[in-house]
Protein backbone atom coordinates (compact mmCIF):
# COMPACT_ATOMS: atom_id res chain seq x y z
CA UNK A 1 0.00 0.00 0.00
CA UNK A 2 1.25 3.01 -1.35
CA UNK A 3 2.08 6.06 1.58
CA UNK A 4 -0.82 9.41 1.91
CA UNK A 5 0.43 12.37 3.80
CA UNK A 6 -0.74 15.96 3.56
CA UNK A 7 -2.65 19.13 5.35
CA UNK A 8 -5.74 19.44 6.76
CA UNK A 9 -6.50 22.97 7.39
CA UNK A 10 -9.39 23.07 10.10
CA UNK A 11 -11.22 27.02 9.85
CA UNK A 12 -14.43 29.03 10.52
CA UNK A 13 -15.77 31.27 13.18
CA UNK A 14 -14.55 31.86 16.70
CA UNK A 15 -15.81 29.12 18.64
CA UNK A 16 -17.69 27.19 16.07
CA UNK A 17 -15.20 24.12 18.00
CA UNK A 18 -12.21 24.11 15.88
CA UNK A 19 -9.86 23.59 18.89
CA UNK A 20 -11.85 21.18 20.59
CA UNK A 21 -11.95 19.46 17.06
CA UNK A 22 -8.22 19.41 16.57
CA UNK A 23 -7.63 18.28 20.27
CA UNK A 24 -9.90 15.29 19.91
CA UNK A 25 -8.10 14.79 16.40
CA UNK A 26 -5.16 14.57 17.31
CA UNK A 27 -5.02 13.24 20.75
CA UNK A 28 -3.52 15.75 22.86
CA UNK A 29 -4.50 18.49 24.32
CA UNK A 30 -2.83 20.96 22.37
CA UNK A 31 -4.83 23.74 21.13
CA UNK A 32 -6.32 26.08 24.18
CA UNK A 33 -10.24 26.17 24.58
CA UNK A 34 -12.20 28.09 26.08
CA UNK A 35 -15.53 29.62 26.06
CA UNK A 36 -14.34 32.95 24.67
CA UNK A 37 -14.19 33.86 20.84
CA UNK A 38 -10.27 34.54 19.71
CA UNK A 39 -8.63 32.66 22.16
CA UNK A 40 -6.50 30.89 19.41
CA UNK A 41 -4.01 33.46 17.94
CA UNK A 42 -1.70 31.30 15.96
CA UNK A 43 -1.45 28.61 13.88
CA UNK A 44 -1.06 25.69 14.83
CA UNK A 45 -0.50 22.23 13.85
CA UNK A 46 -0.65 18.61 15.20
CA UNK A 47 0.17 15.31 13.61
CA UNK A 48 -1.57 11.79 13.37
CA UNK A 49 -0.04 8.77 12.26
CA UNK A 50 -0.36 5.54 11.29
CA UNK A 51 1.97 3.47 9.08
CA UNK A 52 0.37 3.87 5.86
CA UNK A 53 -0.58 7.93 6.72
CA UNK A 54 0.30 11.02 7.65
CA UNK A 55 -2.88 13.71 8.64
CA UNK A 56 -1.15 17.37 9.44
CA UNK A 57 -3.97 19.45 10.71
CA UNK A 58 -3.53 23.31 11.34
CA UNK A 59 -5.97 24.83 13.87
CA UNK A 60 -6.55 28.79 12.89
CA UNK A 61 -7.92 31.62 14.49
CA UNK A 62 -11.50 32.38 13.85
CA UNK A 63 -12.72 34.10 10.53
CA UNK A 64 -13.49 37.98 11.69
CA UNK A 65 -12.72 41.51 10.13
CA UNK A 66 -9.74 42.58 11.59
CA UNK A 67 -9.82 45.95 13.71
CA UNK A 68 -6.23 45.79 14.87
CA UNK A 69 -2.82 44.99 14.14
CA UNK A 70 -2.66 41.36 16.02
CA UNK A 71 -6.44 40.59 14.28
CA UNK A 72 -4.55 41.51 11.07
CA UNK A 73 -1.86 39.48 12.04
CA UNK A 74 -4.19 36.20 13.04
CA UNK A 75 -5.99 36.70 9.55
CA UNK A 76 -3.09 36.08 7.79
CA UNK A 77 -2.68 32.99 9.56
CA UNK A 78 -5.88 31.84 8.43
CA UNK A 79 -5.33 32.68 4.97
CA UNK A 80 -1.85 31.15 4.97
CA UNK A 81 -3.10 28.00 6.14
CA UNK A 82 -5.62 27.76 3.16
CA UNK A 83 -2.35 27.78 0.73
CA UNK A 84 -1.04 24.19 1.37
CA UNK A 85 -3.81 22.39 2.76
CA UNK A 86 -4.72 19.18 0.61
CA UNK A 87 -8.24 18.90 2.53
CA UNK A 88 -10.00 21.93 3.85
CA UNK A 89 -12.28 21.35 7.12
CA UNK A 90 -15.00 24.06 7.67
CA UNK A 91 -16.53 23.85 11.28
CA UNK A 92 -19.66 25.90 12.12
CA UNK A 93 -21.65 26.07 15.49
CA UNK A 94 -25.16 23.90 14.25
CA UNK A 95 -26.25 27.34 16.40
CA UNK A 96 -24.52 29.88 15.05
CA UNK A 97 -27.06 33.21 14.48
CA UNK A 98 -25.11 34.81 12.11
CA UNK A 99 -25.10 34.17 8.57
CA UNK A 100 -21.66 32.66 7.58
CA UNK A 101 -21.44 35.13 4.44
CA UNK A 102 -17.82 35.57 5.34
CA UNK A 103 -17.01 32.20 5.99
CA UNK A 104 -18.31 31.14 2.55
CA UNK A 105 -16.91 33.59 0.90
CA UNK A 106 -13.16 33.00 2.02
CA UNK A 107 -13.55 28.94 1.68
CA UNK A 108 -14.77 29.50 -1.96
CA UNK A 109 -11.48 30.41 -3.26
CA UNK A 110 -9.89 27.08 -2.13
CA UNK A 111 -10.44 24.24 -4.58
CA UNK A 112 -9.15 21.10 -2.71
CA UNK A 113 -11.57 18.74 -1.26
CA UNK A 114 -14.42 20.74 1.46
CA UNK A 115 -15.94 18.30 4.32
CA UNK A 116 -18.22 21.12 6.48
CA UNK A 117 -18.60 20.00 9.73
CA UNK A 118 -21.95 20.81 11.58
CA UNK A 119 -20.36 20.88 14.81
CA UNK A 120 -22.40 20.78 18.51
CA UNK A 121 -25.04 18.07 17.08
CA UNK A 122 -25.13 17.11 20.93
CA UNK A 123 -26.80 20.60 21.56
CA UNK A 124 -29.49 20.06 18.36
CA UNK A 125 -32.08 18.02 17.04
CA UNK A 126 -32.12 16.21 13.61
CA UNK A 127 -34.68 19.02 12.43
CA UNK A 128 -32.40 21.43 12.03
CA UNK A 129 -29.31 19.64 10.99
CA UNK A 130 -31.20 18.80 8.23
CA UNK A 131 -31.70 22.71 7.68
CA UNK A 132 -28.19 23.12 8.12
CA UNK A 133 -27.47 20.95 5.46
CA UNK A 134 -29.71 22.29 2.97
CA UNK A 135 -27.85 25.62 3.88
CA UNK A 136 -24.59 24.28 3.11
CA UNK A 137 -24.94 22.35 0.21
CA UNK A 138 -27.03 25.28 -1.10
CA UNK A 139 -24.04 28.28 -0.56
CA UNK A 140 -20.75 26.27 -1.02
CA UNK A 141 -21.58 22.31 -2.25
CA UNK A 142 -18.97 20.83 -0.33
CA UNK A 143 -17.04 16.97 -1.09
CA UNK A 144 -19.01 16.28 2.46
CA UNK A 145 -20.92 17.53 5.05
CA UNK A 146 -21.14 15.57 8.27
CA UNK A 147 -22.89 16.56 11.39
CA UNK A 148 -20.69 15.98 14.31
CA UNK A 149 -20.05 16.68 18.43
CA UNK A 150 -16.10 17.77 18.75
CA UNK A 151 -16.99 18.05 22.63
CA UNK A 152 -19.24 14.23 22.82
CA UNK A 153 -16.84 12.86 20.29
CA UNK A 154 -19.90 11.83 17.87
CA UNK A 155 -18.79 11.11 14.18
CA UNK A 156 -15.17 12.03 14.31
CA UNK A 157 -14.16 8.75 12.79
CA UNK A 158 -15.96 10.19 9.37
CA UNK A 159 -13.81 12.94 9.56
CA UNK A 160 -10.90 11.13 9.01
CA UNK A 161 -12.64 8.44 6.72
CA UNK A 162 -12.96 11.69 4.62
CA UNK A 163 -9.71 12.94 4.64
CA UNK A 164 -8.39 9.35 4.45
CA UNK A 165 -9.96 9.26 1.37
CA UNK A 166 -8.39 12.93 -0.24
CA UNK A 167 -5.06 12.71 1.09
CA UNK A 168 -2.88 12.65 -1.57
CA UNK A 169 0.08 9.35 -2.05
CA UNK A 170 3.47 11.43 -1.04
CA UNK A 171 6.04 10.18 1.70
CA UNK A 172 5.19 11.03 5.26
CA UNK A 173 6.44 15.25 5.58
CA UNK A 174 7.33 14.66 9.51
CA UNK A 175 9.28 12.38 11.53
CA UNK A 176 6.55 9.63 12.57
CA UNK A 177 7.54 9.90 16.11
CA UNK A 178 6.20 14.14 16.44
CA UNK A 179 3.02 15.39 17.53
CA UNK A 180 3.01 18.95 16.51
CA UNK A 181 5.93 21.83 15.53
CA UNK A 182 5.68 23.63 18.04
CA UNK A 183 7.89 23.59 21.31
CA UNK A 184 7.02 23.15 24.57
CA UNK A 185 7.83 26.43 25.53
CA UNK A 186 5.22 27.16 23.38
CA UNK A 187 2.86 25.03 24.69
CA UNK A 188 3.36 26.06 28.55
CA UNK A 189 2.84 29.89 27.30
CA UNK A 190 -0.07 28.52 25.80
CA UNK A 191 -1.18 28.01 29.35
CA UNK A 192 -0.60 30.06 30.77
CA UNK A 193 -2.50 32.31 28.55
CA UNK A 194 -5.71 29.75 28.69
CA UNK A 195 -5.93 30.47 32.49
CA UNK A 196 -5.60 34.46 31.69
CA UNK A 197 -8.67 33.24 29.73
CA UNK A 198 -10.07 31.67 31.90
CA UNK A 199 -9.52 33.95 35.20
CA UNK A 200 -10.11 37.13 33.64
CA UNK A 201 -12.79 39.36 31.99
CA UNK A 202 -13.70 41.41 29.39
CA UNK A 203 -10.10 43.04 27.58
CA UNK A 204 -7.68 42.18 29.77
CA UNK A 205 -7.21 38.74 28.23
CA UNK A 206 -7.25 39.77 24.32
CA UNK A 207 -4.46 42.72 25.69
CA UNK A 208 -2.32 40.02 26.97
CA UNK A 209 0.37 37.76 25.95
CA UNK A 210 2.82 35.75 27.92
CA UNK A 211 6.86 35.22 27.06
CA UNK A 212 8.79 31.96 28.40
CA UNK A 213 11.85 34.48 29.49
CA UNK A 214 13.77 30.94 30.97
CA UNK A 215 13.25 27.45 30.74
CA UNK A 216 15.69 25.19 32.90
CA UNK A 217 15.19 21.35 32.58
CA UNK A 218 16.33 19.81 36.01
CA UNK A 219 16.73 16.47 37.04
CA UNK A 220 13.40 16.20 39.54
CA UNK A 221 12.23 19.99 38.14
CA UNK A 222 11.90 22.27 35.81
CA UNK A 223 12.04 25.86 36.39
CA UNK A 224 10.22 27.88 34.46
CA UNK A 225 10.17 32.16 34.33
CA UNK A 226 7.22 33.55 32.41
CA UNK A 227 5.70 37.31 32.16
CA UNK A 228 2.31 38.46 30.89
CA UNK A 229 2.23 41.18 29.07
CA UNK A 230 -0.37 43.76 29.71
CA UNK A 231 -1.24 46.55 27.26
CA UNK A 232 -1.81 49.42 30.29
CA UNK A 233 -1.23 49.56 33.95
CA UNK A 234 -4.84 49.71 34.82
CA UNK A 235 -4.77 45.66 32.98
CA UNK A 236 -1.27 44.82 35.29
CA UNK A 237 -3.22 45.59 38.19
CA UNK A 238 -6.13 43.49 37.27
CA UNK A 239 -3.89 40.28 36.78
CA UNK A 240 -2.38 40.86 40.16
CA UNK A 241 -5.07 40.97 42.05
CA UNK A 242 -5.46 42.25 45.60
CA UNK A 243 -2.32 41.35 47.23
CA UNK A 244 -1.26 38.98 44.34
CA UNK A 245 -4.57 36.85 44.20
CA UNK A 246 -5.39 36.93 40.79
CA UNK A 247 -1.70 36.48 39.50
CA UNK A 248 -1.39 33.43 42.44
CA UNK A 249 -4.68 31.60 41.19
CA UNK A 250 -3.67 31.71 37.25
CA UNK A 251 0.21 30.35 38.06
CA UNK A 252 -1.33 27.74 39.91
CA UNK A 253 -3.72 26.42 38.01
CA UNK A 254 -1.36 26.66 34.60
CA UNK A 255 1.27 25.15 36.95
CA UNK A 256 -1.32 21.86 37.25
CA UNK A 257 -1.48 21.63 33.87
CA UNK A 258 2.19 22.05 32.70
CA UNK A 259 3.48 19.52 35.12
CA UNK A 260 0.70 17.03 33.53
CA UNK A 261 1.90 18.32 30.34
CA UNK A 262 5.81 17.79 30.61
CA UNK A 263 5.15 14.88 32.99
CA UNK A 264 7.50 16.55 35.69
CA UNK A 265 7.26 18.21 38.52
CA UNK A 266 7.63 22.54 37.85
CA UNK A 267 8.70 25.72 39.80
CA UNK A 268 6.79 28.63 38.05
CA UNK A 269 7.42 32.04 38.00
CA UNK A 270 5.23 34.34 36.41
CA UNK A 271 5.88 38.06 36.29
CA UNK A 272 3.68 40.80 34.95
CA UNK A 273 4.64 43.87 32.72
CA UNK A 274 3.37 46.67 30.72
CA UNK A 275 4.18 47.00 26.93
CA UNK A 276 2.17 50.40 26.02
CA UNK A 277 -0.47 49.08 22.84
CA UNK A 278 1.79 46.39 22.10
CA UNK A 279 -1.04 44.81 19.79
CA UNK A 280 -0.65 47.64 17.55
CA UNK A 281 3.14 47.97 17.37
CA UNK A 282 4.71 45.60 14.42
CA UNK A 283 8.31 45.15 16.90
CA UNK A 284 5.99 43.41 19.65
CA UNK A 285 3.82 41.25 17.40
CA UNK A 286 7.17 40.50 15.08
CA UNK A 287 8.62 39.75 18.66
CA UNK A 288 6.12 37.84 19.70
CA UNK A 289 6.26 35.80 16.92
CA UNK A 290 2.80 37.16 14.84
CA UNK A 291 4.17 37.42 11.56
CA UNK A 292 2.88 40.98 9.48
P1 LIG B 1 -12.76 27.72 18.39
O1 LIG B 1 -12.81 29.17 18.73
O2 LIG B 1 -13.45 27.46 17.09
O3 LIG B 1 -11.40 27.13 18.46
O4 LIG B 1 -13.68 26.98 19.49
P2 LIG B 1 -13.24 26.18 20.80
O5 LIG B 1 -12.75 24.83 20.44
O6 LIG B 1 -12.36 27.06 21.62
O7 LIG B 1 -14.66 25.97 21.48
C1 LIG B 1 -15.51 27.04 21.82
C2 LIG B 1 -16.54 26.56 22.84
O8 LIG B 1 -17.42 25.62 22.26
C3 LIG B 1 -15.90 25.85 24.04
O9 LIG B 1 -16.61 26.24 25.19
C4 LIG B 1 -16.12 24.38 23.72
O10 LIG B 1 -16.17 23.56 24.88
C5 LIG B 1 -17.44 24.42 23.01
N1 LIG B 1 -17.63 23.28 22.09
C6 LIG B 1 -16.79 22.85 21.13
N2 LIG B 1 -17.28 21.77 20.49
C7 LIG B 1 -18.47 21.50 21.06
C8 LIG B 1 -19.48 20.48 20.83
O11 LIG B 1 -19.37 19.60 20.00
N3 LIG B 1 -20.60 20.57 21.61
C9 LIG B 1 -20.76 21.53 22.57
N4 LIG B 1 -21.88 21.50 23.27
N5 LIG B 1 -19.84 22.47 22.81
C10 LIG B 1 -18.69 22.46 22.07
K1 LIG C 1 -12.65 29.88 21.37
MG1 LIG D 1 -9.58 28.04 18.72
Amino acid sequence: MEHKAGFVSIVGKPNAGKSTLMNILVGERMSIITHKAQTTRHRIIGIINDENTQIIFSDTPGIIQPKYGLQKSMMSAVNESFLDADVLLVVTDINEKHDEADVVEKVKKYEGPIAVLINKVDQSNQELVTQKIEYWQKELNPAAIIPISALKDFNIDAITGFIRDHLPIHPPYYDKEELTDRSERFFVAEMIREQIFKCCEKEVPYSSEVVIVSFKEGEDLHRISAEIIVERETQKAIIIGKGGTMLKKIASAARFDIEKFLDKKVFLEVFVKVLDDWRNKDNYLKRFGYEG
